[in-house]
C-alpha cells in the first residue's frame, strides 16, 4: 500500500516495492538516456518500476499519476513537463499517503510538502555557464546578434536556462537577443525555427539552444542555407549527449554546458530511504561540467550516452 514505510509496517523487502514513474516523453537524446538509466537502475536494484511516457502532454502525466494512486504504488516519481498546474493531483497523492519524488524538473507549487525530494540539475546555473562562455568568446566584438531556441514553453529548464543566460549577457548591451522561440526541445523543432529565423535575421552571430537536439536541428538549417555552422554562426547548447558531443568535436557546435541525465541510481537511493523510514534530502543537485571542442574530442570515446 501507499505507506511511506516506517509508520508501523517497517521497511518492505525491495522485491515487494512498487514505484510508478511518469516520464515527459522521448523528445531528445537526453530524455532517452534518462529513461534507459532510470529503468536500468531499478532493474539492478530489484525494485519494480511501472513506467509511462506522457508524450510531452501534462494531461497524460496527470492521468498516469492518478492511475499510480489507484494502484497504491509505494512511491510516485515524475519529471514534470511544465512547472505549473500540479497542486490538485499532488494533493491527491498526499491524501493517499503516497510519497512523490520529482526527478529532473521542478514544479512551482507553493506547498513544498507536496513532494519529498527534488533530484536534478540547477538550470539557472547552466544558463549562466552558457552566457559566461559567450561573454568571453565575444570579448572584442562590439555588436553580437543572438537567436535563442527555447525548450518547451513553461518547462523549468526552458524558463531557467533563459533566465541564467539573460542574467549574464544582460550586463553588456552589445549583446542583443534578436529572436527567441520555442523548438520544444526537439531536433525537428530546432530545424524549423532556425529555417524561419534565418530568413528574417540572416546576419545573426550566435544561436543559444536550450538543448543539443535543437542545436543539431539548427545545424541542418544553417547548412541548408549554405552557411557553415560553428563558423558563420556559432552555436552553444546544453546537455552534452553523444550526438551533441560529436557535433562539438566536429566543429559545428562551439560550446556545450553539460546536463546529466544519469539520475537512476540516486532515485533508487531516495526510494530506499523512504522505504526505510528515513527523510531524503529535499533538494539534490546534479554535478556537471562544460565542454569546449577540444574537450569533446577527448571525452567522446568514453561517452556512454
Ligand atoms: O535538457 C532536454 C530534455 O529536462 C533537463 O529535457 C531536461 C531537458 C533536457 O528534453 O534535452
Amino acid at each position: 500500500g501507499g505507506d511511506a514505510g516506517g509508520t508501523g509496517e517497517g521497511p518492505k523487502p525491495l522485491d515487494e516495492l512498487v514505484v510508478g514513474f511518469s516520464q515527459v516523453g522521448a523528445e531528445s537524446g537526453w530524455r532517452t538516456a534518462n529513461t534507459t538509466d532510470i529503468q536500468g537502475a531499478f532493474e539492478d536494484a530489484g525494485i519494480e518500476l511501472k513506467f509511462s511516457d506522457a508524450q510531452q502532454k501534462q494531461e497524460n502525466q496527470i492521468k498516469a499519476i492518478r492511475s499510480y494512486i489507484q494502484q497504491q504504488v509505494d512511491v510516485i516519481a515524475f519529471s514534470p513537463v511544465v512547472e505549473s498546474g500540479w497542486d490538485a493531483v499532488l494533493n491527491e497523492a498526499k491524501a493517499a499517503g503516497i510519497p512523490v519524488v520529482l526527478t529532473d524538473r521542478a514544479v512551482d507549487s507553493a506547498d513544498d510538502s507536496l513532494y519529498v525530494s527534488f533530484l536534478g540539475s540547477d538550470f539557472v546555473e547552466e544558463g549562466k555557464k552558457a552566457g559566461e562562455w559567450v561573454v568571453e568568446e565575444y570579448a572584442d566584438a562590439d555588436d553580437v546578434k543572438i537567436v535563442q531556441l527555447e525548450g518547451t514553453t513553461g518547462a523549468a529548464p526552458a524558463i531557467d536556462r533563459a533566465e541564467g543566460f539573460a542574467d549574464v549577457i544582460g550586463a553588456d548591451d552589445k549583446f542583443e537577443i534578436v529572436a527567441s522561440q520555442t523548438g520544444d526541445f526537439t531536433r525537428a523543432g530546432g530545424k524549423q525555427v532556425t529555417e524561419a529565423l534565418l530568413k528574417s535575421n540572416p546576419d545573426i552571430d550566435l544561436i543559444y539552444a536550450h538543448n543539443d537536439d535543437m542545436g543539431l536541428g539548427a545545424i541542418e538549417a544553417i547548412e541548408a542555407a549554405g552557411l557553415t555552422p560553428g563558423e558563420d554562426i556559432k552555436i552553444v547548447t546544453v546537455d552534452a549527449v553523444k550526438d551533441g558531443m560529436q557535433a562539438l568535436a566536429d566543429g559545428k557546435i562551439n560550446f556545450i554546458v553539460e546536463c546529466s541525465p544519469l539520475l537512476g541510481e540516486q532515485l533508487v537511493e531516495i526510494v530506499t530511504q523512504i522505504n526505510d523510514g528515513e527523510t531524503p534530502e529535499k533538494r539534490i543537485v546534479t554535478e556537471e561540467t562544460t565542454f569546449t571542442q577540444e574537450q569533446a574530442v577527448e571525452a567522446l570515446p568514453d561517452r556512454q550516452y
